[in-house]
């Protein structure tokens, strides 16, 4: 029998070999198809957990030290089965950092596990060697010292593998935790807090009936997870809360949506709070992007339930992701705020660039794979520059997997506003300060961004993460 694993390891290898899981995801496979049959996934079996919060091991007058080993663990993702999974700390997700604007953290990361690693703090303005390049890994038995000046505005970010070729597998595989930032003007807002602030890590994931955590193509993972467990239940007070999404699949979009249809108030982007809140009834999310709501569940009583749904599900999986229980009344003095913060200017763009991502015949931008030896792009410290971000692959047939022909386009060091789509000015879709923008097959934006406040070596790529370790990546020097 094909041995899947084998194969994306060829594919992780680059040449040809790389094509082959892609071009068999144009089929419509059955389940089934990646080895052995996915286990049955009963739905709301377990309480959804949320990430434990790191203590640092240390405090300076300007910075919190942190200690995180990775490292091989089990986890019960579907109930009663037991998964191996790649860490950080033993946790799946790993545990959430909370930084505070203008306070440094300092996490040493030891690599314990067989695998080369990078960790890259998506949506982080940090020094080049502290970004956790492709090739700038921790080998088995190393560590490093990786460090975040916290110089930017309130947001959730989170931080995952970037080692080259391994990105996919190592992200899959639970290497990925919460990294949240706060400011003093966040705080003031009174937006809900504490226990009412909740993130939700949505991913994907394919358990095997011996409970094994199997790495494959989007289409044949029908497991649903949030904060690590599958398809899980959270019970909630009757009030508002803020909820912090994160489309953590390797290689899906969701699109997400309350079952009954109601309206939420979205609140945040990649990066932060918008300018004012909007109303959504649905949010597509693709690998990399965040988005943060707040849900009044008052609205369905004590005794009530709603659940979150993705109307993006496979055939062969069920729609539901989460049901949130209303189990008892709250206090609730928490608002929304109609101006929640301002963004930063975006002065007159300069310079413009344009690139196409393809999936066929290979993963590449502008025709080219990822090589860290050539630079693709200079561009000048503070210069503002307008991009066209173009994928180049057409719809595929109605009804079969499409995950191949999305990309989900992802800038390091720097945030970006997306100002047009398919040649129009944007709607709610692509509000707010954006790190990662989602682009359909056929679809393309325009998006602007000023480069800084660091120079040096940084990247931009897919963040379906088949894709980036397949060379849907590229090279970008900042220069003074
Ligand atoms: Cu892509």
């Amino acid at each position: 029998m094909l041995n899947r694993r084998n194969i994306l390891k060829a594919a992780a290898a680059g040449g040809a070999a790389a094509l082959l899981p892609w071009n068999n995801m144009l089929g419509n496979s059955p389940a089934g198809a990646a080895g052995a049959a996915a286990a049955p996934a009963v739905p709301f079996a377990h309480a959804m957990p949320v990430p434990r919060v790191l203590s640092p091991v240390a405090r300076t007058a300007t910075s919190d030290l942190y200690e995180i080993r990775m490292q091989e663990a089990k986890a019960e993702i579907v109930k009663g089965l037991f998964s191996d999974v790649r860490t950080y700390g033993g946790s799946f997700p790993g545990p959430t950092i909370k930084a505070t604007q203008g306070r440094e953290v300092v996490v040493r990361q030891i690599n314990e596990l067989t695998e080369n690693t990078a960790v890259h703090l998506h949506g982080g303005t940090v020094l080049s060697e502290h970004d956790g390049l492709p090739m700038d890994t921790i080998a088995p038995g190393g560590e490093r010292t990786y460090r975040y000046p916290n110089q930017q505005r309130a947001a959730s970010l989170w931080y995952h593998d970037h080692a080259h070729h391994l990105e996919d597998t190592n992200v899959f595989m639970g290497m990925q935790g919460l990294y949240l930032i706060s400011d003093q003007h966040e705080r003031s807002l009174g937006l809900p807090s504490g226990t009412y602030d909740v993130p939700l890590v949505i991913r994907d994931a394919r358990i095997e009936e011996d409970g094994t955590l199997l790495y494959t193509r989007p289409s044949d993972c029908n497991n649903m997870l949030v904060n690590g467990k599958e398809r899980p239940y959270f019970k909630v007070a009757a009030r508002k809360y803020r909820l912090r999404l994160y489309n953590a699949c390797v290689n899906r979009y969701v699109r997400l949506r309350l079952a009954d249809g109601s309206e939420f108030t979205q609140i945040g982007t990649d990066g932060g709070l918008l300018e004012s809140p909007v109303q959504r009834t649905e949010l597509l999310m693709l690998g990399g992007e965040r988005a943060e709501i707040v849900v009044d569940f008052s609205r369905y009583g004590v005794g009530g339930s709603v659940v979150l749904e993705n109307t993006g599900a496979l055939s062969t999986e069920r729609p539901e992701v989460l049901r949130f229980d209303v189990v008892r009344d709250a206090w609730d003095s928490s608002v929304v705020p109609s101006r929640l913060s301002e963004f930063p200017p975006l002065p007159a763009r300069t310079v413009e660039r344009s690139f196409e991502l393809r999936t066929f015949p290979e993963m590449t931008i502008n025709g080219l794979s990822y090589d860290p030896a050539r630079v693709d792009v200079t561009a000048r410290l503070g210069t503002t520059e307008l991009w066209t971000v173009r994928n180049m692959e057409a719809p595929v047939e109605p009804g079969k997997p499409d995950f191949h022909v999305w990309h989900s386009f992802h800038t390091h060091l720097t945030y970006f506003r997306v100002l047009e789509r398919n040649g129009q000015p944007v709607g709610v879709r692509d509000v707010g300060l954006k790190d990662t923008v989602t682009l359909g097959p056929g679809e393309s934006v325009k998006i602007a961004m000023t480069w800084g406040p660091y120079t040096g070596q940084y990247l931009y790529h897919c963040h379906q993460l088949g894709h980036s370790s397949g060379g849907q990546m590229g090279r970008i020097d900042v220069v003074a």
